[in-house]
């Protein structure tokens, strides 16, 4: 059995965070420990939402009750910390499991905002900032927002892309990085993922995939993303190894995610709603990610997109 502890919100309505995350991981036979940061009604894009937020000892306290019963974890997914204590904590929880077993994949998905719109407080960026740095972070995942806060280069092109990746392995020191998605100001049609890997000789590989954009609002997209990631890259790094694992993970998640947004797509439209709209509840919900009905997907290679060398 394959174990990963992740570690993001709880919607009880909805998927994203680990709601996006546990049932996709459980079907491609992970043994998923969810550890919530936060206990919502509904992720925080509907206008309105209630609920309680995981103190920075709560997650703490649940870490060692999970070191007490002697769990142990090949993979830990990290993802939505509301504030920068919660993040800290993460980073400690993190920095102690890669500690007692080097061979520890870590996923981390620095989770702030999209579209210029923040989700978490500002000052979490500069204990991301920290984590990263400490070289503990195998696979950063950020979106094009996230990838320029945590950076400071604004990615408006192929070149200024490549400078954002490129400081995540030489400032943060993180060899692998793909960001989930991103546009350049010329086509608003399309989308692109992006990734790169540090080479064990110093070089680096740098790589885009383009789809097509479609023309809605999803919340939880990026968590899903960083899910199935989670699943590919510990296949292609560790239990059938190929040259460059990132570069073929992403290519195949990418495949299973359009498929996912295509079909919550014609659902939310069966259903009268054009587009997810922030702030509008109805039209939020409507845009859920149909994660039940793409259950025999998760695991789809068939349709990879080519990663195209930049
Ligand atoms: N939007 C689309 C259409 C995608 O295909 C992906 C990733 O596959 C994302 C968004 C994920 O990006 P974000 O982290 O901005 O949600
Ligand atoms: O998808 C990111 C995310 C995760 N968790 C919660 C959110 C969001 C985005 O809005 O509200 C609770």
């Amino acid at each position: 059995m394959k174990h990963l502890l992740a570690i993001q919100s709880h919607v009880v309505h909805g998927y994203v965070g680990n709601k996006a995350a546990t049932f996709p991981l459980q079907c491609l036979g992970w043994e998923v420990d969810a550890l919530n940061t936060v206990h919502f009604s509904n992720n925080t894009g509907y206008g309105t939402v209630k609920g309680t937020k995981a103190s920075a000892q709560e997650i703490l306290d649940v870490y060692e009750g999970l070191k007490l019963a002697g769990l142990s974890y090949e993979f830990l997914l990290t993802g939505y910390v509301p504030g920068e204590e919660g993040v800290e904590a993460v980073g400690k929880v993190g920095e102690d499991l890669k500690t007692n077993n080097p061979s520890l994949i870590w996923l981390l998905d620095p989770v702030l905002g999209d579209a210029g719109r923040m989700y978490v407080s500002e000052k979490t960026i500069p204990v991301y900032q920290d984590i990263l740095k400490s070289g503990k972070v195998t696979l950063v995942t950020p979106n094009q927002f996230e990838a320029e806060l945590l950076t400071g280069i604004k990615i408006t092109d192929r070149e200024t892309l490549k400078q954002a990746l490129t400081a995540f392995h030489t400032t943060y020191k993180t060899p692998y990085v793909a960001i989930s998605s991103l546009s350049f100001s010329d086509n608003d049609n399309i989308l692109y993922s992006a990734g790169s890997t540090l080479d064990k000789d110093g070089s680096t590989s740098t790589y885009i995939y383009e789809f097509n954009k479609i023309n809605s609002y999803f919340t939880g997209t990026g968590d899903i993303f960083a899910a199935l990631l989670s699943d590919r890259f510990y296949t292609y790094h560790t239990l059938k190894p190929v040259p460059d694992p990132l570069s073929v993970a992403v290519g195949e998640v990418l495949g299973v995610v359009q498929q996912i947004l295509k079909i919550t797509d014609e659902s939310a439209r069966k259903s009268g709603i054009k587009r997810g709209e922030i702030g509008n509840a109805e039209s939020m919900k409507q845009c859920e990610l149909r994660i039940i009905e793409c259950k025999d997907i998760f695991g789809d290679a068939t349709v990879p997109y080519k990663a195209q060398t930049i």
